[in-house]
């Protein structure tokens, strides 16, 4: 039984550093060490010995097989280096390929058209002030002279926190906490550029919008002076051949009020689809701030005066570039967003 084990170590020995491929050395493996392999079956005839021979037989066959788990292990680290000097040799790198391209990111339509507008007020004089968009109701309609039952609240169109607690539907808040905050000093000089929130959802609205609103505080403000500064904005924006008009309206928060237009950047007034034939855009509300605002605020009305306005960024956006759907501007599709 000794023979018969030293020729198998003998054979398996030579076999194992013939082996030319690790397939091949698996093999092997389950050849001689495997649970049916070669070394098994002729320990499986140990019960035919002696007491004697018995350990001894044991010993040596417990040898062989750590033996050769060395020698495969060896050869498995020979074949393995082998291979991959062989493929160090073969696979060369060019260097002089040009690099995979990646893509850089950059600002989005909506943040470059507010910076747009921010930059052309800032050139006339205003300050940026920014406030909260969870805000209270006294700042985002009760001391705009939107009184708890003023129909011009809508509530279908406020997320209320609670009943004193609401997600902004303007920036008008930050500019009442601005005046608040810089009474009895003048002027103030402002705009408030921020996310604001109301329930609507369609190709024009979306819940959550962008909005510049801005404000004049000093003595002797006239609606010549907002005219003149919304003028110099229009042709800022929309280029030097853009003329404004003024129709009436109504807000609450200021008295009087008024829309503003500007000739139709497609078809320069001539009439086309995106103007519906009158020539003329709408792209902002206005008006000479209420009596009872400034009041509110710690202004004297008898001694002060001042204009604001309000616009929506999306729209200014969609109007400069041509889009129909501002949803486009929250899909975050690349495709859409690369182009400008
Ligand atoms: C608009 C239109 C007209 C406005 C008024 C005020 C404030 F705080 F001074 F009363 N802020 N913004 C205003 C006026 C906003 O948006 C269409």
């Amino acid at each position: 039984m000794e023979e018969k084990l030293r020729n198998l170590a003998t054979e398996a020995k030579e076999a194992v550093e013939k082996a030319a491929t690790l397939n091949e050395l698996s093999n092997l493996r389950v050849k001689y060490l495997g649970k049916k392999g070669h070394l098994t079956s002729i320990l499986r005839g140990m019960g035919s010995l002696s007491a004697e021979e018995r350990p001894r037989v044991g010993a040596l066959a417990n040898e062989i097989r750590s033996q050769l788990e060395v020698l495969i292990a060896g050869r498995t680290h020979e074949l393995k280096e082998a291979e991959r000097e062989e493929r160090m040799a073969r696979e060369t790198i060019d260097v002089t390929l040009p690099g995979k391209p990646f893509l850089i990111g950059k600002k989005h339509p909506l943040t470059k058209v507010q910076e747009e507008i921010e930059s052309i007020f800032l050139g006339m004089g205003f300050n940026i002030a920014e406030g909260p968009e969870v805000e209270l109701d006294y700042y985002n309609f009760e001391a705009l002279n939107l009184p708890k039952d003023h129909p011009a609240r809508d509530m279908q169109d406020t997320f209320f926190i609670n009943p004193e607690v609401l997600l902004r539907t303007h920036t008008s808040p930050v500019q009442v906490r601005t005046m608040e905050k810089t009474v009895p000093n003048l002027p103030v000089k402002i705009i408030c550029p921020g996310k604001v929130y109301r329930r609507d959802d369609d190709a024009t609205h979306s819940p959550m919008f962008t909005q510049v609103e801005g404000l004049a505080v000093d003595k002797r403000i006239t609606f010549s002076d907002l005219k003149g500064v919304l003028a110099v904005f229009a042709r800022q924006m929309f280029g030097a051949d853009t003329k404004t008009r003024f129709r009436p309206s109504y807000f609450p928060f200021t008295e009087p009020s008024a829309e503003v237009d500007i000739s139709c950047v497609m078809c320069k007034g001539a009439g086309c689809r995106v103007c519906s034939y009158t020539g003329w855009l709408e792209i902002l509300g206005c008006g000479m701030v209420h009596p009872r605002v400034l009041e509110m605020s710690g202004y004297n009305p008898e001694e002060v005066t001042g204009f604001a306005f309000g616009m929506g960024v999306e729209r200014i956006a969609m109007l400069k570039y041509g889009i129909d759907d501002l949803r486009l501007f929250y899909d975050n599709d690349l495709r859409f967003l690369a182009q400008f």
